[in-house]
């Protein structure tokens, strides 16, 4: 049975400024998913505390907010086969000396905080993210 689904997938400050975007979309591409949209820029504070609402309480929330406010962003969502767990698999766990070797924070993210990209774990919070990101829907 098929289970086509849309995820959120955000490349963060880190990821662009060490020129890592290429190769990042590269992977999705080639674990069979496809973009259907982006927003390159610096994120408001706004919609970076929205983002990260749930984090709120966490002792590492502020430094969260500085550092996903603090440069460019690649905002973007996709859609494929499984398309939320697949990605999160790719993506590896949050912190990089956990990560499945050949995942992106495995091969790429030296620190817990800054890990590279950001992907929605659920259904609810891919629904949630891509209407925050993309408030005037998506085409597909
Ligand atoms: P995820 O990005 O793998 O879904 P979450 O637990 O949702 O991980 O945390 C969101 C982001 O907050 C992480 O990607 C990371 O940037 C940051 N973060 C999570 N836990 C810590 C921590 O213990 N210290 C510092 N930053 C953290
Ligand atoms: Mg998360």
């Amino acid at each position: 049975m098929s289970n086509e689904q849309t995820t959120f997938l955000m490349i963060k400050p880190d990821g662009v400024e060490r020129g890592l975007a290429d190769e990042i979309i590269g992977r999705f591409e080639g674990i069979g998913l496809r973009m259907l949209a982006m927003w390159v820029g610096k994120p408001s504070l706004e919609r970076a505390e929205a983002h990260y609402a749930v984090h709120k309480e966490r002792p590492f929330y502020p430094d969260l907010i500085e550092f996903i406010t603090s440069g460019t962003v690649v905002a973007m969502a996709w859609r494929g086969e499984d398309a939320i767990e697949a990605s999160r698999r790719l993506i590896g766990a949050t912190n990089w000396e956990d990560a499945e070797p050949g995942t992106i924070r495995a091969d790429f993210a030296r620190s817990i905080d800054k890990n590279i990209i950001h992907g929605s774990d659920g259904e609810d919070t891919a629904a949630f993210e891509l209407g925050l990101w993309f408030p005037d829907g998506l085409e597909d």
